[in-house]
């Protein structure tokens, strides 16, 4: 017995030497390969959440109206003209979302603030202390349960008066978000480890203010995403230095920022320029924010000639702003960790003229990369594709280009239609991309420290509202209760976290 246990064993180093090499080359060869592992007893696993998709209270206790009330009040922008007024009324329900946490065993719970109910006026700078001691009762339950609550101060609920008075483009934007980080830290630090400055820079500035199709649904694509998110990265740099100085010697927590990416792979990895169009589309994506913050304080070179080239301006002048030698300096190194929110995978190929000209004039076209999906891939029940290996491939692109940063995945996760209680299709989704991370800790050395579900439990999901579930937990939300049930993957999950992963049923056998 003791030798066919180690006759096991030998196979399983042998196969993961040879998957290695096979996977370290090209993950797409990994697929259907499962593979067991555990991984560490401090390695955090979690779900999350956001403020507008789960609180409700809009008008509550002070807090004012911001971008997504409006843009949902205005009509015409949300599946059903739905909104997030009540949704899955968070701000009294907080009890029960405690209860479902527990009931899974998180290790972390991540979730945002209100911008609008901490600092309604941020012209002003008055505190909302209903706001911060609604936070304040929340986050001390969520730590008493043993849960370690990680922290977004931003996800893209940004006061309306601050849009109105110039938005992102006003710089004096950067002092309001500096004041509301301080409010936050100096309020919350004692109880917070994990902090993130902001959620998905690329959806607030692409969605929000180049394709519109988020709020506050402005489109122009050529110009406001590159302004926008020159702002924001300097907002982030500023928070992150602030804590540093300021509170880091007293609460010691992790300040990073979470980006959204696809993996970008080549159509064709025999091609150099289909490997160099999908290393571009990172840089385009992920390195937009990530070169900046995390290698050298600046926009990556490829990202710069490339906006350069298509602003086709006669003084050579670019659509992307420049970064002062002392920005620079400030911005580089802003991190204590990565956070990352990946769902799928792009495949790449350089761009031809019919596909330039089917793309708006601006930051899509100014990447010249033609992106397309493999059509065999599964699809969600709302149409993204299902691409397990791209969690291990963006893991290795994260390891490869900054430095092995250590990376939390903030957010990972499925829809389906009706938000059925036996979501088995949810368990398959999970349960592969869990797996491709596992094999990129165990295998490639990848230095993930967390996983984080998308979502706790159904909740508003933007615009198409509660049409789109996407939680571990029911939320009915005909019931003015809101009733929480847990789905069948809630329960796997907890399997998963006690578990710390995969354990092979032959080792432990
Ligand atoms: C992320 C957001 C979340 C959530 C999630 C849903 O971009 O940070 O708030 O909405 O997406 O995933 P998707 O709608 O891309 O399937």
């Amino acid at each position: 017995m003791l030798h066919f246990k180690r006759l096991v064993l030998l196979s399983i180093v042998v196969l993961s030497a040879l998957l290695c090499f096979v996977t370290t080359t090209d993950q797409r060869n990994s697929t259907n390969a499962f593979y067991y592992g555990v991984l560490p007893e401090n390695f955090t696993w979690g779900a999350s959440t956001a403020a507008y998709q789960i609180e409700g209270a809009w008008n509550e206790d002070g807090k004012s109206e911001n971008i997504w009330d409006r843009f949902c009040h205005e009509g015409g922008h949300i599946v059903m003209n739905l909104t997030g007024d009540v949704t899955c009324d968070s701000y009294h329900k907080w009890r029960d979302d405690i209860t479902t946490m527990n009931e899974i065993g998180l290790k972390h719970y991540r979730f945002s603030l209100s911008w609008s109910r901490i600092v309604p006026d941020p012209t002003t700078g008055v505190v909302n202390e209903a706001g911060v001691n609604f936070y304040l009762n929340f986050i001390t339950a969520v730590k008493q349960a043993g849960i370690e609550p990680m922290v977004t101060l931003f996800h893209w609920d940004l006061p309306q008066i601050l849009e109105d008075n110039g938005s992102w483009g006003n710089e004096t934007i950067i002092k309001q978000y500096q004041h509301y980080a301080d409010v936050a830290f100096s309020r919350f630090g004692h109880l917070v480890k994990y902090w993130l400055t902001f959620n998905e820079p690329w959806v607030t500035t692409w969605m929000g203010y180049g394709t519109g199709q988020y709020a506050p649904g402005t489109k122009q694509p050529a110009t406001l995403p590159y302004l926008y998110a020159h702002t924001i990265i300097k907002c982030h740099a500023t928070a992150w230095r602030l804590y540093d100085t300021t509170y880091r010697a007293r609460f010691n927590g992790m300040v990073s920022i979470t980006l959204n990416t696809n993996f970008y792979a080549p159509k064709n990895s025999s091609k150099p320029e289909d490997v160099e169009a999908a290393e571009r589309a990172a840089q385009f994506m992920v390195g937009w924010f990530a070169h900046p913050i995390y290698v050298d304080g600046d926009y990556s070179q490829v990202m710069k000639d490339y906006v350069r080239r298509n602003t086709n301006s006669t003084d050579g002048s670019s659509r992307l702003p420049t970064f002062t030698d002392t920005d620079k300096l400030f911005i580089k190194g802003t991190f204590d960790y990565f956070g990352l929110n990946h769902y799928t995978t792009s495949l790449c190929e350089p761009s031809d003229a019919a596909h330039q000209a089917s793309v708006p004039k601006g930051y899509l076209g100014d990447m010249e990369v033609k992106l397309t999906v493999d059509p065999t891939w599964p699809k969600s029940p709302s149409g993204s594709y299902i691409v397990p290996w791209g969690m291990r491939g963006i893991l290795n692109f994260i390891r490869t280009h900054y430095n092995n940063t250590p990376v939390i995945v903030t957010e990972n996760g499925l829809s389906d239609p009706n938000g059925t209680l036996n979501d088995q299709f949810r368990i398959q989704y999970l349960r592969s991309y869990i797996d491709e991370l596992i094999k990129a800790v165990l295998i490639d050395k990848c230095n993930v420290i967390g996983y984080t579900v998308w979502t706790l439990m159904d909740n508003f999901e933007w615009t198409s509202a509660i049409t789109k579930k996407m939680g571990l937990y029911y939320v009915d939300f005909d019931d003015p209760q809101r009733r929480r049930v847990a789905k069948q993957s809630a329960m796997w999950y907890k399997r998963v976290i006690a578990d710390r992963g995969f354990p092979d049923p032959v080792l432990i056998g």
